[in-house]
């Protein structure tokens, strides 16, 4: 799973998202954020789908990013011609093979399919652009067809094959099966793009780089059709897990709760309360045993350490379930000292009044403070 590369979608596939509605400003200024983060490929909307698309391509393209520029176009030559000139560094180009697409979308037959995949993939490599060729709803086409179609564009040369699971359908073991496979037939790079309508869209990721895939699709927050695909954030946490070196050498980790916020300013939705890394609770412990490990060694309920992230843990003590390490903890945060028997009694008080009412931090605090002043009398 080392050495994988992403393919950042956001301003491609995350376009496809219900809220989205991107302007030039918002695409340039999520374009910086995304190279500043390390990411090895921006993908755009295809510079077909409308004038001002094209234009923005054009514009991102002269930014002189370090990530490669991509733009996403249908398995045909008119899509070619446009893409070429608009000075993007590669072209992912898709078609799509199920019989689902084949009978209801395009209408075509694999023979047209390959001799078109042919065509436009060799004059995609005469202007020195990178070429990928993807099939659209990979997982429910006929495998001898898909496996021969890669074959033949890899013999002619594509830097990358893609599979996409467009409709979310594929579970982790029939990810790493066709991935597998698909190794076994061709010599170049394989990118894989993931939906997330089943919720697998990470561990598929997971899934088809230890199987030899090398470039993941990502978006930020997961953005894109439906429900959208694999979140750039839910990556890293995976990845991070997986080969925390790799990771934090090559990714400005910190740098992901910013990216999330401006998308999610942009698309007019909220982080989700428990998105992977930076949603408010990703980081918080509650219950009193909990509490207790956390303060005497993270890594007893962390996998992740949010400092990586930038980000920093939370003892929630103010519940029922809290425990009188976590309240110790808070009081001598509070310069309030006792002994381990008056941090005990004091912890009985405030689960007494947590299972009245629901409490505040500031509850809490003023418990400890009362609790602490009446020792303070008792004693004078
Ligand atoms: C779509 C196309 C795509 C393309 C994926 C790819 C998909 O249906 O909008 O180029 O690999 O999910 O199939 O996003
Ligand atoms: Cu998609």
């Amino acid at each position: 799973v080392n050495n994988f590369k992403i393919i950042e979608s956001t301003l491609r596939e995350g376009e496809q998202f219900a809220n989205a509605f991107f302007d030039t400003e918002t695409k340039i200024k999520i374009a910086l954020a995304l190279d500043d983060f390390g990411v090895d490929y921006i993908e755009l909307t295809s510079p077909a789908a409308s004038e001002q698309s094209r234009l923005d391509c054009e514009a991102i393209c002269k930014l002189g990013l370090k990530a490669k520029v991509l733009t996403h176009i249908r398995c045909h030559m008119d899509d070619a011609r446009i893409a070429v000139k608009t000075g993007v560094d590669g072209v992912d180009v898709v078609i799509g093979t199920s019989s689902y697409l084949m009978e209801h979308s395009h209408g075509k037959d694999m023979t047209y399919i390959t001799n078109t995949a042919i065509e436009v993939i060799n004059y995609v490599k005469s202007h020195n652009i990178e070429i990928r060729f993807s099939s659209e709803d990979s997982f429910r086409s006929n495998l001898v067809d898909l496996l021969s179609i890669y074959s033949t564009v890899d013999k002619i040369g594509v830097n990358r094959v893609g599979i996409a699971d467009t409709v979310g359908c594929a579970s982790p073991r029939q990810v790493y099966d066709l991935i597998r496979t698909l190794r076994g037939v061709v010599g170049c790079d394989i990118e894989t793009h993931f939906h997330n309508d089943t919720g697998c869209a990470i561990a598929n990721a997971y899934c088809a780089l230890e199987a030899g895939a090398t470039h993941i699709d990502t978006s930020v927050l997961g953005i894109g059709e439906r429900n959208g695909i694999t979140p750039l954030g839910g990556l890293m946490a995976r990845m991070i897990v997986a080969d925390r070196d790799y990771v934090m050498g090559k990714y400005k980790l910190h740098k992901l709760k910013e990216i999330e916020d401006l998308v999610a300013q942009a698309v007019e939705v909220n982080i989700p309360f428990n998105n992977y890394v930076t949603g408010f609770c990703a980081f918080t412990h509650k219950a009193g045993i909990h509490a207790k490990a956390i303060l005497n060694n993270p890594s007893t309920y962390e996998i992740i350490n949010p400092a990586d992230f930038g980000m920093t843990r939370y003892i929630h003590i103010a519940s029922r379930l809290t425990g009188w390490n976590a309240i110790k903890s808070r009081a001598t945060q509070l310069n309030l000292h006792m002994t381990d028997e008056q941090y005990k009694q004091c912890t009985v008080k405030i689960k007494a009044m947590a299972d009245v009412r629901p409490l505040a931090i500031d509850d809490t605090d003023s418990i400890i403070s009362a609790f602490h002043r009446g020792l303070k009398l008792g004693t004078d």
